[in-house]
């Protein structure tokens, strides 16, 4: 039989050129070294007979091939010899398994398959890989030879706003199993018992809930790590102390055998690096060693990216000198949200005096939650495998749609050398909807940029319009004719998901954003055709321009109030699709055919494509691009999420489109007692009106207005720090009411 050695990257273009018959190239993670025999494809064993030494028939490895549904018995001819190494059935092979934890040795031939894992999770991963290569009931031979480049791989659940459910986590851990993550971090923000109630002790039904988290973890090959948040009100005290050694205690009484304990977006008392650093390392010393069979301990620091790094203070190195070498510390990069590359590893892991784990802020969109996030992971330097500890991403609170670009991180962290993000998107997006790949894609390609953000991240979308849309912004009519098919394309994709019964839970997720498209595309299309009448000048009478006119009008205000309606999900400030090619050039395409006619029939038509009553200005940095929704008569600029250095005169503006009654106001700057360092005054009859500020108890953080407010009529607003120094703050709400 002739062989083919097959590298990674060579079989990765074989995967975009010939998809069959490399069966293996279905496999993700990449493998790291693959020896296609060749020959003809092989049909997949319905049944086989399973050899493995006794002790290993309990492990979780075997438990995932009886869930494959092909069955096991004596008889079938199909022989599936396992173990790992150390086993005797296995013994023939154990000089070709990779010296790499985690790592695998894969044999398949017409016979039968061998799987001989360096452990068990290596042995659970080579039967991933057997089972993926199979999964379309064909069989190709081949030996494989295996391992991971990151030793943990995985996800944060570690975002603001509504935690996944407990079916979707179900869902996430199984998903991180078949693609080779180990790695789920339980810490989302608003789970009271995770941070603000940091040391109580969950209810019967959510310990119960976590338990079986972590149960299922197990059988995936996950380690379950819970995470605690107690940073906004430690006091460095024996009594807190041993109010979080309870809390861990109780946790690891419900099984749990990983953890962390995070330190981001809080300031003052507990933000102190000598103080954490104890606090950790007496965690390490009398929790963690003590246990023997717990995980090692994962910190999120105070600084956890480079912008936040204060050097000459020297938290970051207070932390690398002070606090146990085996406590890992998290790092975000950069900045908050960054692509992570050699140099900047260099940086920190000096600091740190260890390997950073990477808490990667990719896909989660909880700083931009009128957007979903669906395109590829991407940006990552591709030779940082050494400088790292550990991998995870931060996802969207969208779970399903977070699988497609989590199914391409699983890779990077596994073979980064062989990662190519676009092979790994579509790979990704058949993964996560196989009925529906075509309309999923079309629809994805419309959401993947960020839109302007406080953290500067951007993503690439529309590239593959700009041809056709600077033709058509030239005036181009057959660039037009085309780009209205790929509205149409849009748009029918949008209603093919509505309909997909396939996978209900990404359905719902996506709803918000493939209502808006469909709107979006026929907006697009009514500009276009605009730009074709008005061109040929073939409207018969029924499809006149001012017709198309009054619809593309109708429909930016459609696009408003769906904006602003109820589809949205909790917290979501508006749903913005489209908006770094499609519909930037829908728009300038609206006020060049509107310009055009006004010129012809001396018309006087309104060119403005953007309709936005609201409009926020700020000199504050981290305010500056916070979006503006309504809710029925309730306006409110969305929360930002971060500590807030709010410097002194700095202030917040609002402008109205036109005189509005105020009804009543309330904001909340997460701490008590600073109204007064702030001023707020209404635009009124020409000039600025202060408006009286107060909080209704000593305790309370909410501000309140002056009775002055009700019934004033205004257009604008405006919060100014008026303290004479720079106040922290958060800004977990503003509101005001219209009459
Ligand atoms: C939070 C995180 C949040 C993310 C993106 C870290 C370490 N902490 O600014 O909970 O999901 O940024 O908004 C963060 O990233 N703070």
């Amino acid at each position: 039989m002739k062989k083919r050695f097959i590298c990674a990257s060579l079989l990765l273009a074989a995967w975009g050129a010939v998809q069959a018959p490399a069966q293996i190239s279905l496999v993700n993670p990449i493998p790291q070294q693959v020896n296609l025999q060749s020959g003809d494809l092989l049909d997949a064993p319905k049944a086989w007979t399973l050899k493995a030494d006794a002790a290993r028939l309990n492990g979780f490895a075997v438990k995932a091939l009886e869930q494959s549904g092909i069955a096991t018995n004596n008889k079938a001819e199909f022989c599936l010899t396992l173990g790992v190494k150390g086993d005797k059935k296995v013994k023939k092979y154990a000089a070709r398994i990779p010296a790499h934890a985690q790592g695998y040795y894969l044999e398949i031939t017409p016979k039968g398959a061998v799987i001989a894992g360096a452990d068990e999770a290596g042995l659970f991963y080579g039967v991933q890989t057997l089972l993926g290569s199979i999964a379309e009931g064909k069989m190709e031979c081949a030996t494989i030879t295996d391992w991971p480049d990151v030793a943990f791989r995985g996800t944060v659940e570690g975002f603001y706003g509504t935690p996944w459910s407990h079916k979707a986590r179900l869902s996430q851990i199984e998903f991180y199993g078949r693609n080779k993550m180990n790695v789920y971090i339980y810490g989302p923000k608003d789970d009271p018992y995770h941070r603000d109630h940091w040391r109580e002790a969950y209810p019967e039904a959510e310990a119960k809930r976590i338990q079986e988290l972590n149960e299922h973890s197990k059988q995936w090959g996950v380690n379950f790590y819970w995470a605690i948040h107690p940073g906004i009100d430690i006091k460095w005290t024996p009594e807190d102390r041993d109010a979080l050694m309870a809390k861990l205690e109780k946790m690891y009484n419900l099984g749990i055998r990983s953890f962390a304990v995070f330190f981001d977006d809080i300031w003052g008392e507990g933000t102190k690096a000598d103080k954490q650093a104890e606090l950790l390392n007496y965690v390490d010393d009398n929790f963690i060693a003590k246990h023997k069979d717990v995980s090692p301990l994962i910190m999120c620091p105070t600084e956890y990216n480079r912008a936040w790094a204060n050097d000459e203070k020297g938290y970051l190195r207070t932390l690398g000198t002070k606090m146990n070498k085996d406590v890992q510390i998290m790092w975000t990069g950069n900045t908050v949200v960054h692509c992570i590359d050699k140099e900047s590893m260099e940086w920190i892991n000096q600091r740190i005096d260890r390997k950073a784990y990477i808490w990667w802020n990719f896909p989660v969109s909880d700083f931009v939650r009128d957007h979903i996030l669906l395109g590829p992971a991407y940006g990552n330097g591709l030779d940082i495998a050494e400088d790292l500890s550990g991998f995870v991403s931060n996802p969207m609170e969208h779970a399903e749609a977070s699988k497609i670009s989590l199914y391409g991180i699983a890779d990077y962290c596994w073979n980064m050398k062989a990662y190519d993000e676009k092979r790994d998107w579509e790979k990704g997006l058949q993964a996560v909807l196989p009925g529906n790949t075509a309309a999923l894609r079309t629809f994805a390609l419309y959401n993947k940029d960020l839109g302007p953000n406080g953290h500067g991240f951007r993503r690439e979308e529309g590239d593959e319009l700009k041809p056709l849309t600077e033709k058509a912004l030239a005036g181009d009519v057959k660039a037009v004719a085309e780009l209205m098919q790929q509205c149409w394309a849009l748009k029918m994709s949008a209603d093919v998901l509505l309909g997909d019964k396939s996978n209900p839970e990404l359905i719902r997720e996506l709803r918000p954003w493939l209502l808006q498209a469909k709107n979006v595309a026929e907006y697009g299309n009514a500009v276009c055709l605009m730009n074709l009448i008005h061109r040929t000048d073939y409207a018969d009478g029924v499809i006149t321009f001012e017709g198309l006119y009054n619809q593309a009008r109708s429909l930016q205000e459609q696009m408003y109030e769906l904006e602003n309606s109820d589809v949205r999900h909790a917290l979501q400030p508006g749903i913005k699709v489209a908006t770094k090619v499609l519909l930037p050039t829908a728009n300038q395409l609206f006020t060049k055919a509107v310009d055009k006619y006004n010129q012809e029939k001396g018309t006087q038509l309104s060119n403005t494509a953007d309709y936005n009553p609201y409009k926020l200005t700020s000199d504050v940095t981290q305010l500056a691009l916070l979006p503006v929704t309504v809710r029925g008569n309730d306006v409110n600029v969305s929360p930002a999420l971060e500590v807030i250095n709010w410097q002194n005169g700095g202030s917040l503006l609002i402008e109205c489109d036109r005189n509005i009654t105020f009804a009543g106001m309330d904001f909340n700057l997460g701490v008590p007692d600073v109204a007064k360092h702030f001023k707020l005054e209404l635009y009124a009859d020409g000039q600025w009106k202060t408006v009286s500020l107060l909080h209704y108890s000593a305790d309370d953080p909410v501000i309140h207005t002056g009775n002055e407010l009700g019934g004033m009529s205004a257009s604008k607003l405006r919060l100014t720090n008026v303290s004479g120094s720079e106040q922290k703050v958060y800004f977990k709400h503003f509101k005001f009411v219209k009459q």
